[in-house]
């Protein structure tokens, strides 16, 4: 057999890419933009390869992963891909009978309502993610100086789903949950942070240089409830990264109150919504983190002058910050046009290339 040909050698390492030294608050050739949920339905190639094929097959499935992952990358030109996958996953992996209804999201059949449902829930083992490390390898290969984020849900967030049983508003069954059965609800998301912990070493130790806690939903919360009851099982899922040197992202919407708590759960960089400025955004968290965020999705459905007028705000005040990742506040909206998206990352790029 040849010995086959060495690798490339990228001009630049992932490690060493403007979007992990913008989380470390490290100088930047121009600031990294990417987009929560750029792959997915706003693309029309996506559409495509994904007709046919349930959400969460095409989730287990390495060859698919790669090419979603990789197709925002390449049409758009951002300065990460974000793993192709589903906060559910690590909890379908292990066994528990959760599915993704098309238009509506996570659902389960079975909710978690009492202690007993706690102490049934499966684990999730090691051994069962080969399709992962498989998936993200092949990902790294193929990115090149491109760096991928590997990413987990929080326990929260994860325990809205297994306790409403589906999306909700409120929350009102969690909550109630989490103010009634103290100990369970300690004990379930205890279990949540140690697959989520184990999620995300298996991305981090396949290659991915930076990971993403998504706590969607702890804007809810009352920041003393915050504190109390969910931070400390964020903070084990980022503990559980050990010695792992890769920058900490942590999101949420509607965590205005809770930015400076974000932070704390163990964070190099707080995802913002558009809800709260991000010079306001950067006062709250201090001076030892960096921001993510905060253009407004729904910006993107407007006209060319008011996204330009948006995303300069936005770049603007996230020169107050220790560092930033331009992104939007939440997910791409399915209706965006994906042109948008590729003029935003060109735009910023061009407005803040040193
Ligand atoms: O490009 C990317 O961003 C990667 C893909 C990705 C990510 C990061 C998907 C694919 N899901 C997620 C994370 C995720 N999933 C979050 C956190 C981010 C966020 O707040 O948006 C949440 C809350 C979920 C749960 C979920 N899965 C929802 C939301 C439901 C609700 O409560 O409102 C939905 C609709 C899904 C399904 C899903 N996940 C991903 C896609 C492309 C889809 C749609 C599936 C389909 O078309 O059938």
């Amino acid at each position: 057999d040849p010995t086959p040909a060495p690798a490339p050698v990228p001009s630049t390492s992932p490690a060493e890419s403007d979007l992990v030294r913008a989380a470390r608050g490290l100088p930047v050739s121009r600031t990294p933009v990417w987009f929560m949920r750029q792959a997915g339905r706003s693309l029309p190639e996506y559409r495509s390869l994904r007709a046919g094929t349930v959400m969460l097959d095409a989730c287990q499935d390495p060859d698919m992963v790669t090419e979603i992952t990789l197709q925002p990358v390449r049409r758009h030109g951002v300065d990460a891909a974000i793993l192709f996958s589903d906060i559910v996953l690590p909890l379908v992996v292990a066994g528990m009978d959760v599915e993704i209804k098309p238009g509506i999201g996570p659902v389960i059949d079975k909710p978690v309502r009492s202690v007993a449902d706690v102490d049934a829930l499966p684990a999730l083992e090691p051994e069962a993610l080969g399709f992962l490390e498989t998936a993200v390898r092949q990902l790294v290969a193929e990115l090149g100086a491109t760096p991928l984020i590997g990413f987990a849900g929080a326990p929260f967030t994860l325990a809205t789903y297994l306790i409403e049983g589906g999306p909700s508003k409120e929350h009102a069954r969690t909550k109630a949950f989490m103010y009634a059965e103290p100990e369970a609800w300690s004990r379930l998301l205890d279990k949540l942070a140690v697959s989520a912990a184990i999620f995300l070493r298996a991305q981090v130790d396949a290659g991915a240089v930076a990971v993403q806690l998504f706590d969607s939903w702890a804007g809810v919360l009352s920041a003393a409830d915050y504190a109390e009851r969910v931070l400390p099982h964020s903070r084990a899922v980022f503990d559980g990264l050990g010695e792992r040197d890769v920058p900490r992202i942590h999101f949420g919407v509607g965590t205005g109150e809770l930015l400076p708590l974000i932070g704390d759960a163990g964070a190099d960089v707080v995802g913002v919504d558009w809800r709260i400025p991000l010079d306001e955004a950067a006062r709250r968290v201090g001076p030892n983190r960096s921001l993510q965020g905060n253009l407004d999705p729904a910006v993107l459905l407007a006209d060319r002058a008011t996204v330009d007028r948006e995303v300069r705000r936005v770049v603007e005040q996230g020169r107050t910050a220790r560092g930033h990742i331009f992104n939007l506040g939440h997910g791409v909206l399915p209706d965006t046009d994906p042109g948008a998206l590729t003029h935003v990352a060109e735009l910023v790029h061009e407005l803040t290339t040193r």
